[in-house]
């Protein structure tokens, strides 16, 4: 995994239609998009994943739908992104088989302990930094956190949580492989122009690597 993963946050784009912010962080060069849903009917989750998956083909995108298996199979997802609390990894993987991408959050050590016994595709290291975009968070790992779990992990790791044009820099170099965002992108006054620059600020770390 490699550069902006975008995660959705339906509040956060209105009132612009969300499949419009997708459209522009498409635009700006992200890598993977993750259709994140709380507060919506199942009918309604599986509409929207169907209509992603379509706009995000075309550009060969994967789209990697949040806790719910169910919707990854209903609209034909690359992946699925599971929780401590969601559907175990044995069967989500049984389920999406083996080619699918499936990412699992880890919020305390006991976890990244926990991941090294299965194969996910990469680790979510949540949050790195406090963010109001999800309050149900164990502490934050900041950046110590998540070099000390780049030292011990055989997985790729994907960084989340309060990560903006501020500090990509650092989040990279304490060893996330790819950055995912939510509020820096879809409440960005030019979500395209905000993915680029954060793809950039990463693309530069990397390449001095
Ligand atoms: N999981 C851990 S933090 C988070 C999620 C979904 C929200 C990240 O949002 P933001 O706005 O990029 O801080
Ligand atoms: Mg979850």
């Amino acid at each position: 995994m490699r550069g902006i993963y975008l995660v959705t946050g339906r509040s956060l784009c209105s009132p612009r239609p969300l499949e419009a912010i997708v459209l522009q962080a498409v635009d700006g060069g992200v890598a993977y998009v993750q259709l994140r849903e709380k507060d919506v009917s199942t009918r309604f989750f599986v509409q929207e994943a169907k209509r992603i998956k379509k706009l995000l083909s075309s550009y060969k995108i994967p789209l990697i739908i949040n806790d719910r298996v169910d919707v990854a199979l209903a609209c034909g997802a690359e992946g699925v992104h599971i929780g401590q609390e969601d559907m175990p990894f044995a069967i989500a993987r049984k389920l999406m088989g083996p080619k699918a991408i499936i990412g699992l959050s880890v919020e305390d050590w006991g976890d990244v302990e926990e991941s090294q016994k299965i194969d996910v595709d990469y680790i979510g290291v949540s949050p790195v930094f406090p963010t109001p975009t999800k309050t149900d968070t164990k502490g934050a790992w900041g950046l110590s956190g998540l070099a000390k779990i780049k030292a011990f992990s055989r997985h790729q790791l994907v960084a989340i949580g309060g990560i903006n044009e501020s500090n990509a820099r650092e989040v990279i170099a304490a060893g996330a492989d790819c950055i995912a965002i939510v509020s820096a992108i879809c409440a960005a006054p030019d979500p395209a122009a905000a993915t680029r620059n954060l793809k950039s600020i990463i693309d530069a770390v990397h390449n001095e690597k």
